[in-house]
């Protein structure tokens, strides 16, 4: 068997025990492009025993150590950055430029930023008449989506590993390859055996299996809200750590004294990056009254422009999905003016750039995640009204706010409820904590704060 055609157990490759596999589809042209073991709980339970048995060694590796294979992995990344980028293109099928520059590019960097973190964190410190320990969680359960396959690996496995922690990973079953790679990846920078553990299989298979495994401490989740609750339980139930990256419905507030042209070019073209399969784009589009028609003739020529550019959902069921989501569009009454539910593609599950004008605030589309390439525009009158509508959803991942002066535009992203707000465009920050208010998730990733969720505190004093 090649290295990458099986699941990575205890430094070793092996079939799933039942010898059962999953195809993998290109979305672009629907043509299977390989297969990966369809692990059940067997799978699970060896991965999660290899797990607790190097957790003890890994655990008292010096931090410094544990920096340096985080080091070499970010190295291996580099050195096979054009491979990963094919294998996400062909995979999940987002155009190249767009895989080598954000999803191999993106997990670079963070896996960089815990290089060095591991090296600094302080894992120990006085107060009072305390010292108090930051100590690895012990044995991780890291279930992940397709969305960004190696970014979202990555975003949990490196502080994992930077923690002390070591790890089982589920990945999503439409993006197992990159997966594969990634474990290659950690074998080549050499992390001891046990110390990683890759489980390619289906959610309700393998993830369930997993996210319910007695012996594993801490269960890591990105993906649907309806699974995170299901996860959610199952963790409370059995008094186990949990952290939840869910869904999101994101706001781009254009405030009146914006630069319009800028902020809808800009807001159009977060949420067609990825074909819109996004946790964190900006999916609504908050113009004041006053300049409404103008920055819906702008995203319309915005979207329209991107035509050949955007890439396939990533199977079919989400195309139907999303496909549904334009048709309610249109069904509750807001203006389509661009895209639409149809497309001319002979083949691949694409989806057209959408962007829907006269949405208000309670239609379906201005309420649920649609996880495609669709803008809804929302007018507002006044700046409360802006607020009330920005965070009047289930949901608080991320969002946008524009104003011709950031100081204004800061004061009103401290009003939003949510986890992470860009001002006038933003910059992408490997450090800076991700993650949701109110369902859109428990618990933070990336930087410091992404690594303290791998830790608990044991304070003894004297
Ligand atoms: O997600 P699932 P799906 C949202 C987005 C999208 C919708 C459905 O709105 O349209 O979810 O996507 C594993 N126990 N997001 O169906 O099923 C599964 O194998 C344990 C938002 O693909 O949640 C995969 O590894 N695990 C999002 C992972 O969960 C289970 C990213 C995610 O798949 C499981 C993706 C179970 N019972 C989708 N069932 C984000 N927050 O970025 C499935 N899985």
């Amino acid at each position: 068997m090649k290295a990458h055609e099986g699941m990575y157990i205890d430094g070793a490759w092996r079939e799933a025990a039942t010898g059962e596999t999953i195809a993998v589809v290109n979305p672009a042209d629907e043509q299977v492009i390989g297969h990966v073991p369809a692990g059940t709980a067997q799978d699970v339970d060896t991965a999660v025993r290899a797990a607790r048995a190097a957790l003890p060694g890994w655990a008292a590796t010096p931090p410094a150590e544990r920096a340096a294979r985080i080091a070499a992995l970010r190295d291996v990344l580099v050195a096979r950055k054009d491979e990963i980028a094919e294998t996400v293109t062909a995979e999940l099928g987002a155009p190249l430029a767009f895989s080598q520059a954000v999803h191999a590019g993106v997990p670079i960097l963070v896996a960089g930023s815990y290089a060095e973190l591991a090296a600094t964190y302080p894992f120990e410190e006085r107060i009072g008449n305390s010292t108090v320990y930051a100590e690895p969680i012990g044995v991780v359960g890291a279930i992940t989506p397709w969305n960004y396959p190696l970014h979202q690996i990555v975003a949990k496995v490196a502080p994992a590993l930077a923690a002390g922690c070591t790890v089982v990973l589920k990945p999503a079953e439409d993006t197992p390859l990159t997966a594969q790679l990634f474990a290659e990846a950690v074998h080549e920078a050499g992390v001891p055996a046990g110390v990683f553990n890759l489980v390619t299989g289906l959610g309700p298979v393998a993830g369930q299996a997993l996210a319910e495994h007695p012996d594993v401490d801490l269960v890591s989740f990105t993906g649907s809200t309806a699974v995170g609750k299901q996860i959610g339980a199952t963790a409370g139930a059995a008094v186990k750590r949990v952290a939840l990256e869910l869904g999101g419905k994101s706001a781009n507030v254009i405030l009146p004294s914006a630069d319009l042209a800028k902020a809808v070019g800009v807001g159009v073209a977060n949420v067609m990056g990825n074909s819109g399969q996004t946790c964190s784009a900006w999916t609504r589009m908050l113009v004041h009254t006053d300049r409404y028609e103008e920055a819906v003739e702008l995203a319309a020529a915005a979207a329209a422009k991107y035509g050949d550019r955007i890439g396939p959902l990533v199977n079919a069921k989400q195309q139907a999905r999303v496909r549904g989501y334009i048709e309610k569009g249109v069904a509750e009454g807001a203006r389509l003016v661009a895209g639409g539910p149809d497309t001319e593609r002979a083949r691949g599950f694409f989806v057209e750039p959408t962007v829907f004008a006269d949405v208000t605030p309670d239609m379906t589309i201005a309420q649920e995640e649609i996880f495609g390439p669709v803008v809804s525009i929302v007018r507002y009158e006044d700046e409360d009204d802006a607020l009330r509508i920005a965070n009047g959803t289930v949901y608080g991942l991320a969002g946008a706010v524009w104003a011709g002066d950031e100081a204004e535009a800061v004061a009103f992203a401290r009003r939003m409820d949510t986890g992470q707000v860009d001002i006038n465009g933003g910059r992408f920050n490997p450090l800076a904590p991700f993650g949701g208010y109110k369902q859109s998730g428990v618990g933070r990733e990336l930087g410091p704060h992404g690594l303290g969720e791998y830790l608990q505190t044991k304070s003894l004093q004297f």
